[in-house]
């Protein structure tokens, strides 16, 4: 139920499985895969894939233009009426590819106005495009926040690239938190209910995400989601071939605990991939692929 939770935020939340334990229960998502291209180098990524911002590595997704994702919403929408919040979370960076998820969240607003609008992001060229969120109305966004020290930010991320420019090392993990982190307050400011999502990275950033937590909490983040760390060698990870584990259950729910006294933790996340369809943990993307959605006039 509402719990402590402002009436404001709550009427928000409600009916959003991610944001809302209960409604996941009760409510779906859908994610369409507009945005194939991405601006930075995660060394959990493997650009075949989905990103690994929220996806679980290993699986393609479907790449849609804006015009067969709008398509594709209102298909689902009409088979499917717990849908009530549509996300842009991949395969790449929806932010580096504004163009085309600008013009999704343009032709569902015209189309289906009642679903909410979520976007998932790694948050560097956040500032530049926060306006343009407001303007389209999208209710949700995600920020990938990893860590908030450039030293271990550089052990995470290879290298950034933003403004035509290439920056490596502790340079361009110091450029992304700060971009992060100012896109976060500038979201906040405006209202717009933001989630973090931090990747568990043992040895790498398990002990320094209690710092991230208290860092995106004293900037007005409304939940913090920390998942584990999935590499398995098969997936050609950077992570997955040097060896670096992901976090056991136990170790994932004790960092999880030690957050909790700060704020909101999401414990019901799925992991899902860039083209998800359905309640979190079912998936119904093979029943609404491009060719059938192309078919139902
Ligand atoms: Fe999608 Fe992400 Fe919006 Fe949810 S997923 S863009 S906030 S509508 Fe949800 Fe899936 Fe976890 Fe993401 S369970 S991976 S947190
Ligand atoms: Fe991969 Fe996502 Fe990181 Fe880009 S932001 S490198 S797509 S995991």
């Amino acid at each position: 139920g509402q719990g402590d939770l402002p009436t404001e935020i709550w009427e928000k939340v409600k009916n959003h499985p991610c944001y809302s334990e209960e409604a996941h229960h009760h409510y779906a998502r859908m994610h369409v895969a507009v945005a194939p291209a991405c601006n930075i180098q995660c060394n959990y990524c493997n650009r075949k894939y989905d990103c690994a911002n929220e996806s679980r590595p290993g699986v393609v997704s479907e790449k849609l233009s804006p015009e067969q994702a709008a398509k594709k919403v209102l298909a689902v929408a009409s088979t499917i009426p717990q849908m009530t919040v549509l996300g842009i979370a991949g395969p790449g960076d929806p932010l580096a590819n504004p163009a085309k998820t600008f013009k999704t969240f343009e032709l569902i607003s015209k189309t289906a106005p009642d679903i909410k609008l979520c976007l998932s992001t790694n948050g560097l060229t956040l500032p530049d495009h926060v306006d343009t969120i407001a303007a389209y109305n999208v209710d949700h966004v995600t920020i990938t926040i990893n860590m908030v020290d450039p030293e271990i930010g550089a052990q995470i991320y290879p290298w950034v690239f933003y403004n035509h420019k290439r920056y490596t090392g502790i340079e361009g993990a110091r450029l992304l938190t700060e971009r992060q982190l100012l896109g976060l307050e500038m979201l906040t400011a405006r209202g717009i209910l933001t989630k973090i999502n931090s990747v568990m990275i043992p040895g790498v950033n398990d002990k320094h995400l209690v710092e991230v937590n208290k860092a995106v909490k004293s900037r007005g983040a409304f939940l913090h989601n920390i998942m584990p760390l999935i590499s398995a060698p098969e997936h050609g990870t950077v992570f997955g071939l040097t060896g670096q584990r992901g976090p056991s259950a136990q170790e994932l729910k004790a960092l999880q605990d030690s957050c909790e006294g700060e704020m909101n933790m999401m414990r019901h996340c799925r992991q899902c991939r860039a083209d998800a369809v359905g309640l979190l943990g079912e998936d119904r993307s093979a029943e609404f692929t491009t060719d059938k959605i192309m078919a139902m006039e």
